[in-house]
């Protein structure tokens, strides 16, 4: 037994959830004619009503007992102080730093780090103006009129997502592109139709030695070399923001276009670092400081608030319920906004990167569930394919439904018909349709059983007003603090990726072998060896 599952709190929650296993949320909300109310919260603009969770108050307080005798408040503390929490890579985790006011203090190794965080932001801010006023030119004179991302991973997924989420309010003369793939085909597709003489090139990676961003910058180069024909060239096309100075120098861009951050910011947490250069070309500056401000926002409730009113206290504790006492092993990101269209992809990497462990801190392996698969789609369109599943299939998917109260596109009736959908399907997921309803509908006994809807489904719904780029910062954080909270839970560390590692040192041994032909130096299992033969025989040359 772990030292986890042998606190009280965990023990307790066992023999709770067993008798909550068959109680339905339709007598809950029976019981309670104000459940819907008494369990939800608002806080720094965000609603989260969990009534819909298979949780009664019992259920609350234990999971904040567990959150207690797990240390969640020393933790939450430690990695707000700039501790090295990262314990595995020896490095404090300050995400929370790059969203700070310019008077804050926060010491790394006894130096505040707030004042270099605001001068990249100055920094950032004025290139970022030059290249929306039309100032910053290419090497031909001509007016940047497209903007690249290449990097891959936490330098990619959340630039994408945040340019998808904040367009609205993005610069519409200006054409944001991002490349991550190794596959050429990526690049070739993104630059089919762009001019080189009008294209700027942000080369993303905190390493700058990462195999995909490398080579997709490398073939960058090559095809603005191609149409400008003179090395020159590259210090007006290529911009990089990276920790690796040296690295970024040697591929040839000027360290003056370099925009730095620090060790301390992990790559899924980077996106309101410089990571977010192209975010903030397209939505300018002054919203970039408002995306900024409502992570801030969101870290200080987590910060300070009492964890029965704190929201990603409870949404971390409410993952942890279902996959450690419901057995769940997904849960579902539904945002009902075509804006968010990116959202669960990167809280796929934000979640499943950060808590798909199974060592503690201490190295032992874990004897309980960890991360939930995150997965998901926007509605209304997920709910024309595996909304099915959720209703009727045969396993338990707890469900994250997002909506805002206001479009920033009204037309017609859309609008209401969107969160109309929502609201419909929280309702149906918890409280579905029983049999004798079915029966007294009409349908014949013989169909009945296919129309039933156990119901039971648990689900939490978080409101917004409206997508601004404040209300997107809050909700990324919300999900960061969530996750940090199902960590500290956990006892394994977010901030670490080690299970990356192994596939990328196995690709560096293969490609030489896919171009030689020498059978002695094939020396993987029978599969791997008979995959790379095949190749060779068959690959274009
Ligand atoms: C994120 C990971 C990983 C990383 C990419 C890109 O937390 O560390 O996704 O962001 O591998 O790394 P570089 O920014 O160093 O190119």
């Amino acid at each position: 037994m772990s030292p986890l599952t042998e606190l009280p709190a965990w023990k307790a929650l066992q023999a709770h959830a067993q008798s909550l296993r068959e109680v339905h949320l339709r007598d809950l909300f029976a019981q309670d004619p104000q459940r819907g109310e008494r369990l939800a919260i608002e806080e720094v603009g965000l609603y989260l009503d969990y009534s819909k969770q298979r949780v009664i108050a019992e259920t609350m307080k234990l999971l904040i007992e567990l959150a207690n005798q797990c240390g969640l408040r020393q933790k939450i503390d430690a990695m707000f102080r700039g501790d090295r929490i990262n314990l595995t890579e020896k490095r404090a985790v300050l995400h929370v730093a790059l969203r700070v006011p310019r008077d804050a203090v926060i010491n790394v190794d006894g130096k505040n780090v707030v004042p270099e965080v605001h001068a990249v932001l100055d920094k950032l801010s004025a290139f970022a103006e030059r290249v929306r006023r039309g100032e910053w030119l290419g090497y031909t004179g001509k007016r940047i009129r497209n903007v690249v991302n290449i990097g891959i991973g936490g330098s990619d997924l959340g630039p994408v997502m945040a340019y998808e989420a904040l367009r609205h309010y993005s610069q519409r003369d200006l054409n944001f592109r991002f490349v991550s793939n190794v596959d050429g085909t990526d690049f070739a597709e993104t630059v089919i139709d762009l001019e080189p003489a009008e294209t700027l090139f942000i080369v993303a990676s905190k390493t700058f030695t990462t195999q995909e961003t490398m080579t997709n910058a490398h073939t960058a180069r090559t095809w603005l070399l191609q149409a400008l024909h003179d090395e020159a060239a590259i210090a007006k096309h290529f911009v990089a923001v990276s920790t690796a100075a040296k690295e970024v120098e040697k591929f040839g861009i000027d360290t003056m276009n370099m925009f730095e951050f620090w060790d301390w910011v992990g790559g899924r947490y980077s996106l309101d670092s410089a990571i977010g250069l192209s975010t903030m070309i397209a939505i300018g500056p002054e919203n970039f400081r408002s995306l900024l401000a409502g992570f801030h926002a969101l870290d200080e409730h987590f910060r300070t608030a009492p964890f029965e009113r704190n929201l990603p206290v409870i949404m971390g504790l409410l993952a942890v319920w279902y996959s450690d006492f419901f057995q769940a092993e997904t849960s579902a990101v539904l945002p009902y906004d075509q804006y968010l269209k990116r959202f669960p992809a990167y809280l796929q990497q934000l979640t499943m990167e950060s808590n798909g462990k199974t060592v503690t801190m201490d190295g032992a392996r874990v004897d309980y569930q960890t991360s939930p698969i995150y997965w998901g789609e926007p509605g209304t369109n997920g709910q024309h394919s595996f909304y099915q599943l959720i209703h009727q299939g045969t396993k338990l998917i707890p469900c994250d439904f997002i909506g805002f109260t206001q479009t920033l596109n009204s037309v017609g009736v859309h609008h209401d018909r969107l969160m109309s959908n929502l609201f419909a399907q929280s309702a149906a997921l918890a409280f579905g349709k029983p049999i004798e309803q079915v029966l007294a509908e009409g349908t014949p006994a013989w169909l009945a059983p296919h129309r039933v809807f156990e119901g039971n489904r648990p689900s939490s719904t978080i409101l917004a007003d409206r997508l601004t780029p404040e209300t997107l910062g809050k909700l990324i954080a919300l999900y960061e603090q969530s996750v940090f909270t199902q960590g500290a839970i956990w006892n394994i560390n977010p901030f670490d990726q080690w299970g990356v590692q192994l596939g990328k040192q196995l690709a560096g041994k293969i490609e030489p072998e896919l171009r030689s032909s020498d059978e002695s130096h094939l020396q993987h299992d029978s599969s791997t060896n008979a995959l790379i033969r095949r190749y060779r025989q068959r690959r274009m040359n």
